[in-house]
């Protein structure tokens, strides 16, 4: 009997911190992940007018897949009106657009390199 909570102890201490890293490994593979199809999915544009006071930007983009838009011109919101004071007319930048409360709105932005 001694021996058997022995023998269980034994093989919980070293069978959790291995579990635990794998776990934690996992994990910031899989967000590794994500962020790397965050960045293929997002799309060019170039900045054609920004509108501070309306937290609005022209811009000329690429086909947005997710959306099923061809390449063109249009008015987009911003989910954070701190990156129109990052961009300037005729910057080109890489982002991801989205249709929130039906209006079509840049939810990811980085400066193009
Ligand atoms: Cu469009």
């Amino acid at each position: 009997m001694k021996h058997t909570l022995i023998t269980t102890l034994l093989v919980v201490s070293v069978a959790v911190p291995v579990a635990s890293i794998a776990a934690s490994d996992h994990g910031s593979h899989q967000m590794a992940q994500a962020q790397a199809s965050v960045d293929s999915q997002m799309v060019e544009g170039q900045v054609k007018k920004i509108d501070k006071s309306a937290g609005k930007l022209t811009l000329s983009h690429g086909p947005l897949l997710n959306l099923g838009m061809p390449a063109m011109t249009m008015v987009f919101r911003v989910k954070d009106a701190t990156w129109l004071e990052q961009m300037k007319e005729g910057d080109k930048i890489r982002f991801l657009a989205e249709k929130v409360n039906g209006a079509f709105t840049v939810v990811e932005f980085k400066a193009a390199q």
